[in-house]
Protein backbone atom coordinates (compact mmCIF):
# COMPACT_ATOMS: atom_id res chain seq x y z
CA UNK A 1 0.00 0.00 0.00
CA UNK A 2 1.41 3.28 -0.65
CA UNK A 3 2.25 5.82 1.91
CA UNK A 4 0.43 9.41 1.99
CA UNK A 5 3.82 10.67 1.10
CA UNK A 6 4.57 8.44 -2.37
CA UNK A 7 0.87 9.47 -2.95
CA UNK A 8 1.55 13.18 -3.30
CA UNK A 9 1.65 13.74 -7.26
CA UNK A 10 4.75 15.02 -8.52
CA UNK A 11 3.79 18.87 -8.71
CA UNK A 12 2.97 19.24 -5.37
CA UNK A 13 6.57 17.71 -4.10
CA UNK A 14 8.28 19.94 -6.24
CA UNK A 15 6.17 22.59 -4.71
CA UNK A 16 7.06 21.96 -1.39
CA UNK A 17 10.63 21.78 -2.51
CA UNK A 18 10.35 25.03 -4.02
CA UNK A 19 8.58 26.88 -1.21
CA UNK A 20 10.98 25.17 1.15
CA UNK A 21 13.96 26.69 -0.90
CA UNK A 22 12.34 29.74 -0.79
CA UNK A 23 12.30 30.04 2.45
CA UNK A 24 15.88 29.34 3.18
CA UNK A 25 17.00 31.72 0.85
CA UNK A 26 14.62 34.53 1.96
CA UNK A 27 16.57 34.07 5.27
CA UNK A 28 20.18 33.62 3.23
CA UNK A 29 19.20 37.60 1.85
CA UNK A 30 18.05 38.86 4.76
CA UNK A 31 21.60 38.47 6.48
CA UNK A 32 22.46 40.65 3.36
CA UNK A 33 19.89 43.44 4.42
CA UNK A 34 17.40 42.48 1.38
CA UNK A 35 13.99 42.11 1.18
CA UNK A 36 12.98 39.55 -0.76
CA UNK A 37 9.41 40.41 -0.89
CA UNK A 38 10.37 43.84 -1.92
CA UNK A 39 12.69 42.55 -4.62
CA UNK A 40 9.64 40.39 -6.28
CA UNK A 41 6.48 43.17 -5.74
CA UNK A 42 8.99 45.22 -7.90
CA UNK A 43 9.41 42.20 -10.70
CA UNK A 44 6.06 41.56 -10.91
CA UNK A 45 5.31 45.70 -12.32
CA UNK A 46 7.51 44.68 -14.77
CA UNK A 47 6.12 44.50 -18.55
CA UNK A 48 8.82 43.56 -21.52
CA UNK A 49 7.75 43.97 -24.79
CA UNK A 50 7.70 40.35 -26.91
CA UNK A 51 8.83 41.21 -30.56
CA UNK A 52 6.38 39.83 -32.95
CA UNK A 53 9.04 39.02 -35.34
CA UNK A 54 10.76 36.42 -33.37
CA UNK A 55 7.56 34.23 -34.10
CA UNK A 56 8.21 33.80 -38.33
CA UNK A 57 11.37 35.33 -39.15
CA UNK A 58 10.83 38.74 -39.55
CA UNK A 59 8.52 37.86 -42.46
CA UNK A 60 5.06 39.47 -41.88
CA UNK A 61 1.84 39.12 -43.39
CA UNK A 62 1.82 40.87 -46.72
CA UNK A 63 2.86 38.09 -48.62
CA UNK A 64 4.87 40.53 -51.56
CA UNK A 65 7.58 38.33 -52.06
CA UNK A 66 9.97 40.70 -50.80
CA UNK A 67 13.34 39.76 -49.51
CA UNK A 68 13.56 40.87 -45.65
CA UNK A 69 16.42 42.93 -47.14
CA UNK A 70 17.38 46.36 -44.74
CA UNK A 71 20.83 44.60 -43.72
CA UNK A 72 18.59 42.34 -41.44
CA UNK A 73 19.23 38.26 -42.02
CA UNK A 74 17.43 35.24 -40.17
CA UNK A 75 19.81 32.46 -40.17
CA UNK A 76 17.89 28.86 -39.38
CA UNK A 77 14.91 26.60 -41.22
CA UNK A 78 13.60 25.35 -37.96
CA UNK A 79 9.90 23.69 -38.81
CA UNK A 80 6.80 25.48 -37.52
CA UNK A 81 7.67 28.77 -38.32
CA UNK A 82 3.64 30.76 -37.88
CA UNK A 83 2.32 31.55 -41.47
CA UNK A 84 -0.68 33.46 -40.37
CA UNK A 85 -1.59 36.25 -38.02
CA UNK A 86 -3.84 33.69 -35.95
CA UNK A 87 -0.73 31.09 -35.68
CA UNK A 88 1.20 33.66 -34.62
CA UNK A 89 -0.78 34.67 -31.84
CA UNK A 90 -1.25 30.76 -30.91
CA UNK A 91 2.37 31.00 -30.42
CA UNK A 92 2.59 33.94 -28.64
CA UNK A 93 -0.04 32.78 -26.36
CA UNK A 94 2.11 29.67 -25.68
CA UNK A 95 5.17 32.12 -25.41
CA UNK A 96 2.84 34.19 -22.17
CA UNK A 97 2.01 31.58 -20.63
CA UNK A 98 5.49 30.17 -20.11
CA UNK A 99 6.79 33.51 -18.47
CA UNK A 100 6.12 34.87 -15.43
CA UNK A 101 4.06 37.89 -15.32
CA UNK A 102 1.88 40.19 -17.64
CA UNK A 103 4.00 41.23 -20.55
CA UNK A 104 3.50 43.42 -23.80
CA UNK A 105 3.59 42.32 -27.46
CA UNK A 106 6.04 44.36 -30.06
CA UNK A 107 4.53 44.25 -33.41
CA UNK A 108 5.83 45.61 -36.93
CA UNK A 109 3.57 47.07 -39.23
CA UNK A 110 4.37 44.46 -41.85
CA UNK A 111 1.73 42.50 -39.48
CA UNK A 112 -1.17 43.88 -41.02
CA UNK A 113 -3.63 41.50 -41.61
CA UNK A 114 -4.65 42.34 -45.43
CA UNK A 115 -6.57 39.53 -46.11
CA UNK A 116 -5.66 39.05 -49.37
CA UNK A 117 -5.62 42.93 -50.07
CA UNK A 118 -2.60 44.36 -51.67
CA UNK A 119 -2.72 47.43 -49.27
CA UNK A 120 0.04 49.70 -49.39
CA UNK A 121 2.39 50.82 -46.23
CA UNK A 122 1.78 54.29 -46.62
CA UNK A 123 -1.96 53.41 -46.77
CA UNK A 124 -2.39 51.71 -43.48
CA UNK A 125 -5.05 51.81 -40.95
CA UNK A 126 -5.93 51.31 -37.40
CA UNK A 127 -8.68 48.60 -38.76
CA UNK A 128 -5.85 46.63 -40.28
CA UNK A 129 -4.52 45.58 -36.95
CA UNK A 130 -7.90 44.95 -34.98
CA UNK A 131 -7.59 41.66 -34.75
CA UNK A 132 -4.37 42.56 -32.61
CA UNK A 133 -6.09 44.78 -30.85
CA UNK A 134 -8.56 42.66 -29.68
CA UNK A 135 -6.55 39.53 -28.82
CA UNK A 136 -4.27 42.15 -26.85
CA UNK A 137 -7.34 43.53 -25.25
CA UNK A 138 -8.89 40.02 -24.31
CA UNK A 139 -4.95 39.53 -22.46
CA UNK A 140 -5.18 43.15 -20.88
CA UNK A 141 -1.84 43.60 -22.15
CA UNK A 142 -0.49 46.76 -24.09
CA UNK A 143 1.04 46.79 -27.80
CA UNK A 144 3.91 48.71 -29.09
CA UNK A 145 4.39 49.27 -32.32
CA UNK A 146 7.05 49.64 -35.41
CA UNK A 147 6.82 51.16 -39.15
CA UNK A 148 8.37 48.69 -41.62
CA UNK A 149 11.36 50.09 -43.40
CA UNK A 150 12.39 46.93 -45.19
CA UNK A 151 11.28 43.94 -47.29
CA UNK A 152 9.73 46.27 -49.95
CA UNK A 153 10.72 47.48 -53.18
CA UNK A 154 11.22 51.55 -52.52
CA UNK A 155 13.61 49.79 -49.64
CA UNK A 156 15.75 47.93 -52.32
CA UNK A 157 18.25 50.43 -52.65
CA UNK A 158 18.80 50.44 -48.83
CA UNK A 159 17.63 54.01 -48.70
CA UNK A 160 13.82 55.19 -47.47
CA UNK A 161 13.56 58.51 -45.03
CA UNK A 162 17.13 59.71 -46.40
CA UNK A 163 16.22 58.72 -49.92
CA UNK A 164 17.68 61.18 -52.95
CA UNK A 165 14.75 60.96 -54.59
CA UNK A 166 11.61 63.08 -52.79
CA UNK A 167 9.08 60.94 -54.32
CA UNK A 168 10.32 57.73 -52.57
CA UNK A 169 10.90 59.86 -49.65
CA UNK A 170 7.17 61.47 -49.35
CA UNK A 171 6.41 57.59 -49.85
CA UNK A 172 8.17 56.47 -46.48
CA UNK A 173 7.26 59.47 -44.74
CA UNK A 174 3.76 58.80 -45.67
CA UNK A 175 4.12 55.21 -43.74
CA UNK A 176 5.54 56.77 -40.60
CA UNK A 177 2.73 59.07 -40.46
CA UNK A 178 0.52 56.24 -40.76
CA UNK A 179 2.01 54.28 -38.26
CA UNK A 180 1.91 57.16 -35.79
CA UNK A 181 -1.73 56.88 -36.35
CA UNK A 182 -1.94 53.37 -35.79
CA UNK A 183 0.00 53.64 -32.45
CA UNK A 184 -2.18 56.20 -31.28
CA UNK A 185 -5.19 54.32 -31.82
CA UNK A 186 -3.37 50.63 -30.42
CA UNK A 187 -2.78 52.91 -26.95
CA UNK A 188 -6.06 54.68 -26.85
CA UNK A 189 -8.15 51.36 -27.31
CA UNK A 190 -5.45 49.09 -24.90
CA UNK A 191 -5.74 52.08 -22.20
CA UNK A 192 -1.58 51.99 -22.19
CA UNK A 193 0.79 54.00 -24.36
CA UNK A 194 2.08 52.35 -27.47
CA UNK A 195 5.80 53.02 -27.76
CA UNK A 196 6.15 53.48 -31.72
CA UNK A 197 9.41 52.53 -32.84
CA UNK A 198 11.27 54.24 -35.75
CA UNK A 199 14.34 52.80 -37.77
CA UNK A 200 15.48 52.64 -40.99
CA UNK A 201 18.12 51.07 -42.56
CA UNK A 202 19.15 53.99 -44.52
CA UNK A 203 22.92 53.63 -45.14
CA UNK A 204 25.91 53.08 -47.89
CA UNK A 205 27.93 49.47 -48.46
CA UNK A 206 30.90 51.45 -49.52
CA UNK A 207 32.70 54.73 -48.81
CA UNK A 208 30.49 58.39 -48.77
CA UNK A 209 31.45 61.23 -50.55
CA UNK A 210 28.22 62.61 -48.89
CA UNK A 211 27.63 61.99 -45.47
CA UNK A 212 25.74 65.26 -44.35
CA UNK A 213 23.55 65.21 -47.34
CA UNK A 214 21.67 62.22 -46.16
CA UNK A 215 21.74 62.87 -42.25
CA UNK A 216 19.73 66.19 -43.33
CA UNK A 217 17.24 64.38 -45.28
CA UNK A 218 16.65 62.09 -42.42
CA UNK A 219 16.20 64.64 -39.74
CA UNK A 220 13.54 66.69 -42.53
CA UNK A 221 11.87 63.68 -42.61
CA UNK A 222 11.63 62.53 -39.43
CA UNK A 223 10.52 66.26 -38.35
CA UNK A 224 7.77 66.18 -40.95
CA UNK A 225 6.63 62.48 -39.55
CA UNK A 226 6.31 64.20 -36.35
CA UNK A 227 4.77 67.26 -36.79
CA UNK A 228 1.29 65.95 -35.46
CA UNK A 229 1.83 65.68 -31.82
CA UNK A 230 0.11 62.87 -30.11
CA UNK A 231 -1.01 62.54 -26.78
CA UNK A 232 1.42 60.72 -25.02
CA UNK A 233 -0.95 59.07 -22.37
CA UNK A 234 -1.67 56.53 -25.44
CA UNK A 235 1.56 57.23 -27.56
CA UNK A 236 5.05 57.80 -27.41
CA UNK A 237 7.75 58.37 -30.12
CA UNK A 238 11.02 56.52 -29.96
CA UNK A 239 14.38 56.14 -32.77
CA UNK A 240 16.78 53.63 -33.27
CA UNK A 241 20.50 54.39 -34.08
CA UNK A 242 22.69 51.33 -35.78
CA UNK A 243 26.08 51.31 -35.87
CA UNK A 244 26.46 49.12 -39.22
CA UNK A 245 24.28 46.67 -40.92
CA UNK A 246 24.48 44.23 -43.85
CA UNK A 247 25.19 46.45 -47.06
CA UNK A 248 25.74 49.50 -44.37
CA UNK A 249 29.01 48.71 -43.45
CA UNK A 250 30.47 52.19 -44.16
CA UNK A 251 27.77 54.20 -43.57
CA UNK A 252 24.68 54.51 -41.71
CA UNK A 253 22.40 57.81 -41.70
CA UNK A 254 20.94 56.79 -38.25
CA UNK A 255 24.21 56.62 -35.87
CA UNK A 256 24.20 56.82 -32.67
CA UNK A 257 24.92 60.44 -32.67
CA UNK A 258 22.20 61.67 -34.84
CA UNK A 259 19.49 60.06 -32.65
CA UNK A 260 20.88 61.06 -29.45
CA UNK A 261 20.73 64.10 -30.80
CA UNK A 262 17.61 64.18 -32.71
CA UNK A 263 15.86 62.82 -29.44
CA UNK A 264 17.04 64.98 -27.34
CA UNK A 265 16.37 68.37 -29.22
CA UNK A 266 12.67 66.92 -30.34
CA UNK A 267 11.88 64.91 -27.20
CA UNK A 268 11.53 61.95 -28.39
CA UNK A 269 12.23 58.03 -27.04
CA UNK A 270 16.47 56.89 -27.81
CA UNK A 271 16.35 53.37 -28.57
CA UNK A 272 19.59 51.74 -27.44
CA UNK A 273 19.77 47.73 -29.14
CA UNK A 274 22.35 46.31 -27.66
CA UNK A 275 23.78 44.60 -30.68
CA UNK A 276 24.22 48.06 -32.68
CA UNK A 277 27.82 49.10 -31.00
CA UNK A 278 31.49 48.25 -31.01
CA UNK A 279 31.89 44.85 -30.00
CA UNK A 280 33.07 46.68 -26.51
CA UNK A 281 30.65 48.85 -26.47
CA UNK A 282 28.09 48.24 -23.40
CA UNK A 283 24.45 49.87 -23.44
CA UNK A 284 24.85 49.44 -19.69
CA UNK A 285 27.29 52.11 -19.01
CA UNK A 286 25.10 54.28 -21.59
CA UNK A 287 22.05 53.93 -19.77
CA UNK A 288 22.76 56.64 -16.62
CA UNK A 289 24.94 59.04 -19.20
CA UNK A 290 21.70 59.57 -21.45
CA UNK A 291 19.05 59.39 -18.60
CA UNK A 292 20.29 62.48 -17.20
CA UNK A 293 18.81 63.85 -20.23
CA UNK A 294 16.57 61.95 -21.54
CA UNK A 295 13.54 61.57 -19.94
CA UNK A 296 12.98 58.04 -21.29
CA UNK A 297 14.86 55.40 -23.11
CA UNK A 298 13.27 52.31 -25.31
CA UNK A 299 15.42 49.40 -24.88
CA UNK A 300 15.99 46.64 -27.51
CA UNK A 301 17.77 43.81 -25.48
CA UNK A 302 19.52 41.64 -27.77
CA UNK A 303 22.87 39.22 -28.36
CA UNK A 304 25.11 40.25 -30.38
CA UNK A 305 27.71 37.37 -31.39
CA UNK A 306 30.82 38.71 -33.09
CA UNK A 307 29.40 40.73 -36.50
CA UNK A 308 25.76 39.76 -35.90
CA UNK A 309 23.30 41.81 -33.58
CA UNK A 310 20.54 39.39 -33.01
CA UNK A 311 20.90 35.99 -31.29
CA UNK A 312 18.47 35.10 -28.00
CA UNK A 313 19.04 36.64 -24.90
CA UNK A 314 20.88 34.91 -22.09
CA UNK A 315 21.74 35.18 -18.18
CA UNK A 316 25.66 37.19 -19.17
CA UNK A 317 27.50 39.47 -18.08
CA UNK A 318 25.95 42.50 -20.17
CA UNK A 319 22.54 41.59 -19.81
CA UNK A 320 22.63 41.39 -16.21
CA UNK A 321 25.02 44.63 -15.96
CA UNK A 322 21.92 46.47 -17.85
CA UNK A 323 19.39 45.23 -15.47
CA UNK A 324 21.71 46.15 -12.47
CA UNK A 325 22.11 49.97 -13.84
CA UNK A 326 17.99 49.78 -14.44
CA UNK A 327 17.74 48.77 -10.54
CA UNK A 328 20.63 50.73 -8.92
CA UNK A 329 19.80 54.15 -10.73
CA UNK A 330 15.65 53.52 -10.53
CA UNK A 331 15.31 53.79 -13.79
CA UNK A 332 12.44 51.37 -14.38
CA UNK A 333 9.70 53.58 -14.76
CA UNK A 334 11.98 55.58 -17.47
CA UNK A 335 12.87 52.65 -19.71
CA UNK A 336 10.75 50.73 -21.74
CA UNK A 337 12.46 47.00 -22.46
CA UNK A 338 11.63 45.40 -25.59
CA UNK A 339 13.49 42.56 -27.11
CA UNK A 340 14.68 42.40 -30.69
CA UNK A 341 16.29 38.87 -31.62
CA UNK A 342 15.27 36.72 -34.31
CA UNK A 343 16.97 32.99 -34.32
CA UNK A 344 15.33 30.58 -36.88
CA UNK A 345 17.86 27.67 -35.80
CA UNK A 346 16.16 26.60 -32.49
CA UNK A 347 12.01 26.38 -32.06
CA UNK A 348 10.90 30.17 -31.88
CA UNK A 349 8.55 29.55 -29.05
CA UNK A 350 11.20 29.04 -27.01
CA UNK A 351 13.57 31.68 -27.89
CA UNK A 352 10.57 34.02 -27.49
CA UNK A 353 10.81 32.48 -23.62
CA UNK A 354 14.21 31.82 -23.31
CA UNK A 355 14.88 35.52 -23.59
CA UNK A 356 12.09 37.07 -22.09
CA UNK A 357 12.89 34.64 -18.62
CA UNK A 358 16.00 35.35 -18.96
CA UNK A 359 15.63 39.30 -19.32
CA UNK A 360 13.51 38.54 -16.04
CA UNK A 361 15.98 36.60 -14.42
CA UNK A 362 18.67 39.42 -14.76
CA UNK A 363 15.70 42.30 -13.29
CA UNK A 364 15.20 40.04 -10.47
CA UNK A 365 19.19 39.59 -9.65
CA UNK A 366 19.54 42.91 -10.04
CA UNK A 367 16.31 43.62 -7.39
CA UNK A 368 18.07 40.86 -5.02
CA UNK A 369 21.15 43.04 -5.05
CA UNK A 370 22.35 44.22 -1.43
CA UNK A 371 22.95 48.02 -3.03
CA UNK A 372 22.82 49.66 -0.17
CA UNK A 373 25.56 48.13 1.58
CA UNK A 374 27.74 48.03 -1.72
CA UNK A 375 27.43 51.71 -2.21
CA UNK A 376 28.24 52.71 1.19
CA UNK A 377 31.48 50.52 0.51
CA UNK A 378 32.33 52.26 -2.43
CA UNK A 379 31.47 55.86 -0.52
CA UNK A 380 33.80 54.55 2.49
CA UNK A 381 36.97 54.25 -0.46
CA UNK A 382 36.52 50.62 0.19
CA UNK A 383 37.00 48.86 -3.09
CA UNK A 384 38.84 45.80 -1.84
CA UNK A 385 35.29 45.21 0.17
CA UNK A 386 33.18 46.24 -2.94
CA UNK A 387 35.27 43.68 -5.18
CA UNK A 388 34.94 41.30 -2.19
CA UNK A 389 31.04 41.41 -1.68
CA UNK A 390 30.13 41.59 -5.39
CA UNK A 391 32.22 38.16 -6.15
CA UNK A 392 30.24 36.96 -2.61
CA UNK A 393 26.69 37.99 -4.14
CA UNK A 394 26.84 36.60 -6.95
CA UNK A 395 26.41 32.58 -5.27
CA UNK A 396 23.47 33.79 -3.25
CA UNK A 397 20.41 30.97 -3.71
CA UNK A 398 18.75 33.26 -6.60
CA UNK A 399 17.67 30.28 -8.11
CA UNK A 400 14.90 29.49 -5.18
CA UNK A 401 13.48 32.71 -5.64
CA UNK A 402 13.25 32.43 -9.26
CA UNK A 403 11.64 29.80 -9.22
CA UNK A 404 9.15 31.04 -6.56
CA UNK A 405 8.00 33.38 -8.68
CA UNK A 406 7.40 31.00 -11.66
CA UNK A 407 5.43 28.96 -8.85
CA UNK A 408 3.80 32.12 -7.23
CA UNK A 409 2.85 33.33 -10.94
CA UNK A 410 1.68 29.87 -12.02
CA UNK A 411 3.91 28.95 -15.11
CA UNK A 412 6.43 26.17 -14.67
CA UNK A 413 9.36 25.85 -12.70
CA UNK A 414 12.78 25.21 -14.02
CA UNK A 415 13.17 23.66 -17.47
CA UNK A 416 9.82 22.30 -17.13
CA UNK A 417 8.41 24.43 -19.38
CA UNK A 418 10.27 22.92 -22.29
CA UNK A 419 7.79 20.27 -22.14
CA UNK A 420 5.16 22.15 -22.77
CA UNK A 421 6.64 23.59 -26.01
CA UNK A 422 8.28 20.41 -26.67
CA UNK A 423 4.43 19.15 -26.59
CA UNK A 424 2.96 22.31 -28.84
CA UNK A 425 5.37 21.33 -31.31
CA UNK A 426 4.44 17.85 -31.54
CA UNK A 427 1.00 18.48 -31.83
CA UNK A 428 0.87 22.01 -33.42
CA UNK A 429 4.27 22.94 -35.23
CA UNK A 430 5.16 19.79 -37.07
CA UNK A 431 1.53 20.27 -39.14
CA UNK A 432 2.23 23.75 -40.38
CA UNK A 433 3.81 23.08 -43.69
CA UNK A 434 5.85 25.82 -45.44
CA UNK A 435 5.28 27.08 -49.08
CA UNK A 436 8.99 28.43 -48.84
CA UNK A 437 10.51 25.49 -47.75
C1 LIG B 1 17.45 46.50 -36.95
C2 LIG B 1 16.80 47.03 -35.72
C3 LIG B 1 15.30 46.91 -35.70
C4 LIG B 1 14.80 45.58 -36.23
C5 LIG B 1 13.33 45.37 -36.09
C6 LIG B 1 12.84 44.20 -36.85
O1 LIG B 1 18.81 46.45 -36.85
O2 LIG B 1 17.34 46.43 -34.60
O3 LIG B 1 14.85 47.15 -34.42
O4 LIG B 1 15.47 44.52 -35.65
O5 LIG B 1 12.66 46.52 -36.44
ZN1 LIG C 1 16.41 46.84 -32.71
Amino acid sequence: MPTGRFMTSPRSQNRQTVERDFVCAQERYAEWGVDVEKALKRLGLVAISLHCWQGDDVGGFENSGQEIGGGLAVTGNYPGKARTANELRADLDLAFSLIPGTHRLNLHASYAELSGRRIERDQLTPDLFGNWISWAKARQIGIDFNPTYFAHAKASDGLTLAHPDASIRKFWIDHGVACRKIGVEIGRALGTPCVTNFWVPDGMKDTPIDRKGPRLLLAESLDTIFSEPLDSRFHLDAVEGKLFGLGSESYVVGSQEFYLGYALSREKLLCLDTGHYHPTEVVSDKLSAVLQYLDRVLLHVSRGVRWDSDHVVILGDELEAIAQELVRGDYLHRVHIGLDFFDASINRVAAWVIGTRAMLKALLLALLEPTAMLRQLEADGDFTGRLACLEEVKTLPFGAVWDAWCERMNVPVGRAWLEHVRQYERSVLSERVQSDG
